[in-house]
Order: structure tokens, then C-alpha cells, then sequence
């Protein structure tokens, strides 16, 4: 072994820190490289990983997480700053391996200050983050849509219970509660001569009390087939209400950047089942996705909401009415929308593909249709 300095090996000095602070420099250098040549604009960068928001809620969580990950990132490098300051210039002196270094502990007023920044440090994560979350779970009497989600296994169902329409008319879709259980006919079954009825799911009893389930006249309910997309409309104040017909499922729409727990019984679970986004800034399609584990198919519990045009979502909405018996896809055809799912695909079950997705579905930021006129067909 060739040795520097003319030292014993491992000698500490005044070569070996400045060949450290080089060897810091460099992996700098390369992660900010690594960062710059990825090619991101600075607003991706800033947004430390998270989906760019296409609603006003979704802007200012955006905003907050930034503004945590700087905060979080500047105590990162005062903190880093502070380990290689110590084991760079701070370590045991030549031939003094066994001096004990001047010790600290028991002073007060160190002590009291590193305990006050980080109750101040939470204090104003606190701050913010009370604010921006009473902002984003704010509720107002009129929204411009109300949305029935019902979460099941394993898909959705999405139906428009009130839809205020430019006309000044206020369109009321909702048709039941109920559960779906009850559209089962009842089975019977001979027991020592006596007809028995065979009780359904959770023994049959159930069925009277999951009438928070709400049934509209205008719904969408995904299959094995048909990824369920939801007709929004931009610029509007939009409200859901979620409820689950099994197991607790999560409605999560990634630029929404929200997800909310879905429950079954919403009232006894103490689970607040309504939410509100003042808006959807841009029309295009943003996939959704079930975000609690709930069991086998969990990961292909898909959905898109396909946010268009409020004049288009009228003429949808007049079209669905219209029509009670088309498919979802024959009136996005219609309002000259793209008729299927672009941002994600049911799941094969036939696993022909063996779980390949196709590569091109198309343009999720325009869904339109060329050379299209709404309504051109009716
Ligand atoms: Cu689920």
C-alpha cells in the first residue's frame, strides 16, 4: 500500500479533510447535474414529485408540500452542514486519541434553544397546514354538480343526483337509497317441511339499513369491460358524495391531488362522505383509482374523470336523459368526446395480454373529437 503524506495508514489531516470537502463537491455536482440533465422545467422540479393540480384545492396542497419539502430541505443541509463540519474538522487529534473532548451537556440555554425551534418549526407547519386544509374541506350549499360515488368490488359507479344546467334549470337525478341487495329475489328452501328463506349476504340483514346507497336516473358503473368515465364540467363547483357498498375503498384522483377514505355506513363509521372542489381548471382526462387496498382486484379498481366543456356537459347530461338506454361511451361520441378511457384500461381477464397495456390510448390533455359537432346526430 502506497502510503500519503508520509503518514501511518488512516492518519487524520489537514490532506484528508480537503480531499473529503473535494469528494463532497463532486457527488454535489453530480446530483445537481443529474437533476438539471433530466431535463424537468423548474415548476416540475418544485413540485418535488407530485402531479401538477387541476383544481384551486389542489394548487394550494401543491403549494404547501413545496414549501414543506424547502423547509424540511434547508434543516437538511443546516443538519448535513453541521455532521461534516464536525467529522471533518473536529476529529481526534494526532497522538491524542485518548483525550477526552470538552463536554456540553447540562448547558440550559443550548438546551432550551434546541428544543424552541423545532416547537416553532411544527408550530408553522401546523399553521399552514390548518389552513389549507380547512380551505380544501370547505363545503357550500350550491355546488354546480352533486356526484353519487359508489366504491364496491371492485369497480365504480358514478351518478349525477343535482345538476344545475345554463338554462337556469336545476336538474334532480335522484331516483333511490336503497341497497343492491335488495333487488335479489328471495330463495327458499324446505326444512322439516317448512319453507325457509335462505338469507343473502351478511345473513340478509342488512338489506333495510344500507339505504345510505343512492341510486340516480343518469349512471355510469364500470364493468370488466369499461373503464367508468366521469363527465365533468370545468369551471364549476362540483360536490361527491361517497359511500361503499362492501369494504372501505378510497376514491383518489392523482391531480386532484385528494383522496378520502370510502366507507360502507358512513354516518356510523363517523366518516365525512361529502367533499367539494371549487373547480376543474382544464378540460382533459385525469385517471382515478381506488387507494385502500381492498382486496384481490384492488389495483384494477380504475376510473377517469373526463372533465369537458360546461356546454358540452349539458348536452351530455340532456343526451343521457334523452336516452336512458345508451351507453356512457355512445354519449361522449356524442358531445364529440373520445368514447373510451384514455388514461387507463380494464383489466384483462382473460390475461391474454398478459397484463401488457397498450402504449398509445390517446391525448389525455385533448379528447375531443376531430371534425365532430355536438349533438350532430340526435
Ligand atoms: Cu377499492
Amino acid at each position: 500500500m502506497k502510503l500519503t503524506h508520509g503518514g501511518r495508514p488512516g492518519t487524520r489531516g489537514e490532506g484528508t479533510s480537503s480531499r473529503m470537502i473535494k469528494r463532497v463537491g463532486f457527488v454535489a455536482a453530480l446530483a445537481v447535474g443529474a437533476i438539471v440533465m433530466t431535463g424537468c422545467d423548474a415548476r416540475d422540479v418544485m413540485r418535488f414529485g407530485w402531479p401538477e393540480g387541476v383544481t384551486p384545492q389542489a394548487k394550494l396542497m401543491g403549494d404547501l408540500w413545496t414549501w414543506s419539502v424547502i423547509a424540511a430541505l434547508v434543516m437538511g443541509i443546516i443538519v448535513w452542514a453541521l455532521i461534516f463540519w464536525t467529522i471533518t474538522f473536529h476529529r481526534a487529534k494526532k497522538n491524542q486519541d485518548d483525550v477526552f473532548p470538552r463536554q456540553t451537556a447540562y448547558n440550559v440555554p443550548l438546551e432550551l434553544t434546541y428544543t424552541a425551534i423545532p416547537f416553532v418549526i411544527i408550530a408553522v407547519l401546523f399553521y399552514f397546514t390548518v389552513v389549507v386544509q380547512n380551505r380544501v374541506e370547505a363545503k357550500t350549499d350550491n355546488p354546480s354538480v352533486v356526484v353519487d360515488v359508489t366504491a364496491f368490488q371492485w369497480n365504480w359507479k358514478f351518478g349525477y343526483r343535482e345538476v344545475a344546467l345554463a338554462d337556469g334549470e336545476r336538474y334532480n337525478g335522484f331516483e333511490r337509497n336503497g341497497s343492491p341487495f335488495d333487488l335479489q329475489v328471495p330463495q327458499y328452501r324446505e326444512h322439516e317441511g317448512e319453507k325457509v328463506e335462505i338469507l343473502g349476504p351478511a345473513g340478509g340483514r342488512d338489506d333495510d339499513i344500507r339505504n345510505y346507497l343512492k341510486f340516480n336516473q343518469v349512471e355510469t358503473v364500470g364493468s370488466s369491460s369499461e373503464i367508468p368515465v366521469l363527465v365533468l364540467p370545468t369551471g364549476k363547483r362540483i360536490e361527491f358524495e361517497i359511500a361503499s357498498a362492501d369494504v372501505i375503498h378510497s376514491f383518489w384522483v392523482p391531480e386532484f391531488l385528494f383522496k378520502r377514505d370510502v366507507l360502507p355506513f358512513p354516518k356510523q363509521n363517523h366518516s365525512d362522505s361529502r367533499f367539494q372542489i371549487d373547480s376543474i381548471d382544464r378540460a382533459g382526462a385525469f385517471v382515478g383509482r381506488c387507494a385502500e387496498m381492498c382486496g384481490t382486484y384492488h389495483s384494477m379498481m380504475n376510473f377517469e374523470v373526463r372533465a369537458v366543456s360546461p356546454e358540452k356537459f349539458d348536452s351530455y347530461i340532456q343526451y343521457r336523459r334523452d336516452n336512458p338506454s345508451a351507453t356512457n361511451a355512445q354519449a361522449l361520441q356524442d358531445i364529440c368526446e373520445v368514447p373510451q378511457s384514455v388514461t387507463t384500461v380494464p383489466f384483462d381477464t382473460r390475461r391474454a395480454t398478459k397484463g401488457d397495456t397498450p402504449k398509445d390510448l390517446g391525448d389525455a390533455n385533448n379528447t375531443s373529437l376531430p371534425n365532430c359537432t355536438v349533438g350532430a346526430n340526435r
